[in-house]
């Protein structure tokens, strides 16, 4: 009687967790659509001066607000803290303008420490160069990743978006084994991959922290929209872990 009440018990707890488990994710950022948008400010995102992101509802990627991350000393970030989880992807949808001198636009890092100090603390680093490639910090230095983006043509004032349709990219970036010496980054472009080597380091070897695009060093301003930043969702598998183990220990009893 004991057991059965005991298997019973298990088996709900496992079935609970395959139910609300389904696909054990979690999105960590928190309006990454933009649409919830106070007084021109998007909710949610910190801002690393005021204006360093403005609302580009003109001609919007997707839904009616994306941001423009305007070039300079200009960022906006959340808190993604992984608690040393290996495993994460982040994707956005973006349109960046070509340009000629300066050295990157569309500038997405990850930081372990506070971005309020821009120059230090980051982890993971991507850029677009002049021609729209894509590339990756390794650590060691920037690799070239051969993934080439969709660049919307500039009207207007040049390097700006004020009017321009923008012309829609999708990035992923999938990281696994963080951390380890199988460590493995993936970068997704419109349908094409680049992997890295096994075991390759980032700029700094530690879990982020914060998911940070930047204006900083850029040449020109870029638009974001549909930003998730997703990890395994760790109460959903502590309940797998305890179903588990509590399915051992009732079999072991028997
Ligand atoms: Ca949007």
């Amino acid at each position: 009687m004991i057991t059965l009440k005991c298997s019973s018990l298990c088996l709900v707890i496992v079935c609970f967790a395959a139910a609300t488990g389904s696909p054990l994710m979690a999105d960590l950022v928190i309006n990454g659509d933009f649409e919830s948008v106070t007084g021109g400010t998007f909710d949610s995102w910190t801002y690393g001066s005021a204006g360093s992101a403005t609302d580009y509802n003109t001609a919007p990627l997707a839904g009616s607000h994306t941001a423009n991350v305007v070039a300079g000393d200009n960022a906006i970030w959340q808190q993604v803290s992984l608690d040393g989880l290996t495993d994460f992807s982040w994707e956005l949808d973006y349109a960046s303008l070509p340009f000629s001198s300066g050295s990157r636009s569309l500038h997405v890092t990850t930081y372990k420490t506070d971005p309020s100090d821009l120059f230090n603390g980051n982890v993971d680093s991507i850029r677009l160069t002049s021609t729209g490639e894509l590339q990756y910090h390794n650590g060691a230095g920037w690799v070239n990743t051969g993934l080439l983006s969709n660049l919307t043509p500039d009207t207007g004032t040049l390097l700006v978006f004020d009017g321009e349709t923008p012309v829609l990219n999708h990035l992923k970036f999938v990281a696994s084994g963080y951390g380890s010496p199988e460590q493995v980054i993936s970068l997704t472009l419109n349908g094409s991959t680049y992997t890295s080597p096994a075991g390759q380091t980032s700029v700094m070897n530690a879990a982020p922290e914060y998911f940070v695009l930047l204006g900083l060093l850029s040449a020109s301003d870029y638009l974001v929209d549909n930003v998730t930043f997703v990890v395994p969702e760790p109460s959903v598998l502590m309940i797998l872990v305890a179903g588990g183990l509590s399915l051992l220990a009732c079999s072991r009893r028997k």
